[in-house]
């Protein structure tokens, strides 16, 4: 089965009980059984569930693995990958990712004692450095939330240890145009609220492995810490996969031209879209991408308070955090998204107060065109007569 037929049809066998074509809400928390230990698969649903387990077959599918464990959001299945650690071990991460996952390492897990090593990815020789004796776990988001930076993830994989797990989140990118396992990572991480579910209305995440041990331990922990997504937002999320292929061409068309729009114009200092022949990583994004995504951020000529002022001054591109949805998304990654990174971090990095990241949707390209033309005119003013201040 190719992509696009495997969305609709893997794990969407009719209902066994009654022949439905969809796959059924199976909203129970339990199942009768017949005799003490004697029954059909199913004992209790934060250890398994019909629905659920449906939208797990689906997604791994989509990766082209077998084992898929579907969680009630993305940093729980993030979570449930660093379970597979243990106190003094080790993580190499990517430099540039999602606020909430920094959060989670720097707040929650270094107090467990793991450790990680931040380190800008796109540099191998910095990866190799970085690599001690304790390290278990790469951590890697390709492209990165939000500059778009690219991780050369066969390039990492020929660095790994055999004790040593590559992790992708997958989320900006999705299976449609990026398929880690087949580049030698051997688990991928989604937030499901994005591309995946697709509509904006569902929370979920899902961690998508080859390997059966790797599976049974994310498995364990799934039914030992128990972030499961109950059964509906399980539905929702398998409905939304069902369009993903069609979702992601409309989204990368549309990303493609504003991207374009954005560069050509002179009051725009900075695009960041791996599909722009400038991205320093282009030719990296060809050969390891099949598309460039809906997800690009920039930064308007200007001072900072512009960039605010563009933030909430258009009438398509909705300021909200989160991105995926079908409608357009405006954010402000140093106050929304990334808040949660010290601002002088932040600033190493290149998240400065002037990035604002779309998330761009499927709408007509025209509007959202005249969307940005108009907002970037009714800021221009700002741009030359208000002195640059911090945010
Ligand atoms: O929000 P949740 O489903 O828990 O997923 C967390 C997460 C994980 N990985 C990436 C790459 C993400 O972008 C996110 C969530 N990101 C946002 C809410 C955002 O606006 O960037």
């Amino acid at each position: 089965m190719r992509f696009s037929t495997r969305a609709i049809h893997a794990g969407q066998e009719a209902d066994p009980a009654t022949g439905a074509t969809i796959v059924p809400i199976y909203q129970t928390s339990t199942y009768t059984q017949t005799r003490v230990g004697e029954h059909k698969g199913f004992d209790y649903s934060r250890t398994v569930n019909p629905t659920r387990l449906a939208l797990e077959r689906q997604l791994a599918s989509l990766e082209g693995a077998r084992y898929g464990s579907a969680f009630a959001s993305g940093m729980a299945a993030t979570a449930a990958v660093l379970g597979l650690l243990s106190a003094g071990d080790h993580v190499v991460v990517s430099d540039d990712l999602y606020g909430g996952t920094y959060r989670l390492f720097a707040r929650v897990l270094q107090r467990y004692g793991l450790e990680f090593t931040y380190v800008d990815m796109t540099d191998l020789a910095a990866v190799r450095a970085a690599i001690r004796p304790a390290t278990k776990l790469f951590w890697i988001e390709t492209p990165s939330n939000p500059l778009l930076k690219l991780v050369d993830i066969a390039a990492l994989a020929s660095l790994r240890r055999t004790d040593q797990v590559i992790a992708v989140d997958n989320t900006f990118a999705t299976p449609y145009f990026q398929q880690p396992l087949s580049l030698g990572a051997q688990i991928v991480v989604h937030s499901t609220t994005k591309y995946i579910g697709g509509h904006s209305d569902v929370v979920g995440g899902v961690a998508i492995t080859a390997d059966a041990a790797l599976h049974d331990q994310i498995r364990f922990s799934q039914n030992a810490v128990g972030a499961v997504p109950g059964p509906h937002d399980a539905w929702l999320t398998m409905r939304g996969a069902k369009t993903l292929a069609l979702r992601m061409r409309e989204h990368a068309r549309n990303a493609q031209a504003i991207a374009e729009f954005l560069h050509a114009r002179e009051d725009v200092a900075r695009v960041y879209y791996p599909g722009l022949p400038s991205h320093p990583q282009h030719e990296l994004a060809r050969r390891q991408m099949s598309g460039f995504g809906g997800m690009l951020s920039f930064e308007p000529a200007g001072p900072a308070q512009r960039a605010l002022a563009l933030a909430s001054g258009l009438k398509y591109f909705s300021l909200a955090e989160s991105l995926g949805g079908v409608e357009s998304l405006i954010c402000h990654p140093a106050r929304m998204t990334h808040g949660s990174i010290p601002a002088g971090e932040r600033e190493r990095r290149g998240i400065s107060d002037r990035l604002l990241r779309l998330s761009v949707g499927i709408e007509d390209v025209e509007d959202l065109l005249d969307d940005l033309r108009a907002g970037l005119a009714a800021t221009a003013r700002q741009s030359d007569s208000v002195p640059p201040s911090p945010v």
